[in-house]
């Protein structure tokens, strides 16, 4: 069985909308097999989006996603990744499609409430990378 990695970013947290969120993700049909609230750093927010660090939204980006806790959630299911993309929707909340995540709960570039990994391989990347150990290397 697939796993991916979703955040659920600081403004889900702040607008109280987790629940619903993490609730779609269940109905769907997905696992939940790890969850953690998490203050995600700078430093390893930086790493996390370094292939954006020459735009101009860089660092009110890091900004915006060290300013509250997260939640991480592992998810399961068959073609976890995909299936998650899907209903995540594109990226910018104005452009995203009605009946995906962004695209009921966003009209933001930035605040657009999930992150949500590419494929298999970025996912694994990622459930060893916001450990607490490789929080030290920092
Ligand atoms: P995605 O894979 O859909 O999360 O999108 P990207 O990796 O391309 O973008 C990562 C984050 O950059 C987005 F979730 C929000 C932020 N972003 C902005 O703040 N402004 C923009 O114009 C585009 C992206």
């Amino acid at each position: 069985m697939e796993r991916t990695l979703v955040i659920i970013k600081p403004d889900a947290i702040n607008r109280d909308l987790a629940g619903e969120v993490i609730q779609r993700f269940e109905k769907k049909g997905l696992k939940i097999a790890g969850m953690k609230m998490a203050h995600l750093e700078a430093c390893t927010l930086k790493e996390h989006y370094a292939h954006h660090k020459d735009k101009a939204f860089y660092e009110e980006l890091i900004n915006f996603m060290s300013s509250v806790p997260s939640i991480l959630l592992v998810l399961e299911g068959k073609a976890a990744c995909a299936v998650v993309r899907k209903m995540v929707g594109s990226t910018l909340g104005r452009e995203a499609e009605p009946g995906t995540i962004r695209g009921d709960y966003s009209v933001s570039n930035q605040c657009n409430v999930v992150h949500a990994s590419e494929n298999v391989e970025i996912a694994e990347h990622f459930f060893d990378f916001y450990t607490p150990e490789n929080k030290k290397a920092c």
